[in-house]
């Protein structure tokens, strides 16, 4: 195989694997299995240029040209988010955090985008009309193909081992405390500490523009139950039983695009008004109240969304016409 035609198609693998790791990260729904199975086929395709690359980097060494700092670099990074995207799949290391399998994929994976760019700037490869023969096709079939089939073998392999990864959900998440809450991981976002809050001092702001209310929790009774999995970019889920009040139900006939739900830790998201019937702001968790790590006294609860969308230590409900996409795509804070 050409070097060339070896650098053009890791170029696109590493474009496809990002781009399906940013997917399955956001999305929360079914829509997310074929983006995740995508996700490891590009990472085995990826594995299976590996020969061939190695030829073309031994061949760049002896001429010793400028740039084999970046290319040393993004090797190591390469290897390291293959081998952690493999370990998280397999569910072998019960870890969680940024020192988990997970979180050093991410990490490596991030910085393999930063080293990728550098490299390509340094080693230009463009590609041209040209490349697309029906040979180059074939070819590009055939890989994909193998790497589907090795995709399948190792599901396989965690199969017939045994292994927690042989029933992961559709987002790859592995399951932890279901039906359980006691069980169930505490997890911020990015930097938040957990707030202790009084019941008896907190209050409940809604506001939408015409009106502003202000509710204590004893107004909070739970009118709805709904069984519903929280789904966490950390690599874990759960399934629980939830009590509380439907969003619709709480804010009434209000206004607006959109509602923002802010914690009392300034950590927050914007949710499409629609979305309101189909969710719960919760008091109570498997027949029980809140614990504090798990948002006492009121969170959000929003089937079909991951973790990051779930909102804890709810303090203030805004319905206003922003519309709901008009935030970051990922929480910063
Ligand atoms: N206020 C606040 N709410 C938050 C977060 C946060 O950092 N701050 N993290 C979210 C994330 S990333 C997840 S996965 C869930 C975790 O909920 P749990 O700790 O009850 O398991 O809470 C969400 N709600
Ligand atoms: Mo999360």
């Amino acid at each position: 195989m050409s070097g060339r035609r070896t650098n053009l198609a890791l170029m696109a693998l590493l474009a496809v694997a990002v781009a399906t790791g940013v997917l399955a990260w956001g999305i929360g729904t079914s829509a997310t299995g074929p983006i995740v199975v995508a996700h490891g086929v590009a990472g085995f395709a990826i594995v299976a240029l590996a020969p061939w690359k190695t030829a073309i980097a031994r061949r760049g060494l002896r001429r010793g040209r400028q740039g084999h700092g970046t290319s040393i670099v993004l090797a190591g990074l390469v290897v390291a988010c293959v081998v952690t995207g493999l370990l998280h799949a397999s569910g072998l290391v019960d870890a969680r955090g940024p020192t988990s399998p997970l979180g050093i994929h991410v990490a490596t994976g991030l910085g393999t985008i930063v080293a990728a760019i550098a490299h390509v700037v340094q080693r230009p490869v463009k590609p041209r009309a040209v490349d697309l023969t029906r040979r180059n096709l074939v070819r590009a079939g055939a890989l994909a193909a193998g790497a589907g089939v090795a995709f399948i073998g190792f599901e396989g392999l965690l199969r017939v081992g045994g292994a927690r990864g042989a029933e992961r959900r559709f987002t790859g998440s592995h399951e932890a405390g279901s039906l359980d809450p006691g069980r169930m991981p505490v997890t911020q976002w990015f930097d938040d500490t957990v707030p202790l809050i009084e019941g008896p001092a907190w209050r409940l702001r809604i506001a939408d523009g015409a009106r502003d209310r202000s509710l204590p929790l004893e107004r909070l009774t739970p009118e709805h139950g709904m069984r519903a999995t929280l789904d966490c970019t950390g690599g874990w889920f759960a399934e629980q039983d939830w009590e509380g009040i439907r969003l619709d139900r709480l804010i009434g006939a209000a206004d607006g695009r959109s509602l923002f739900v802010v914690s009392a830790t300034g950590y927050g998201r914007r949710f499409p008004l629609d979305d309101a019937s189909s969710m719960l702001l919760a008091t109570r968790v498997g027949g029980d109240v809140l614990s504090v790590g798990h948002g006492f006294p009121a969170r959000i609860v929003a089937p079909g969304r991951r973790g990051f969308w779930w909102v804890k230590w709810v303090t203030e409900i805004r319905v206003d016409d922003t519309p709901w996409w008009w935030q970051p795509p990922f929480p910063v804070t």
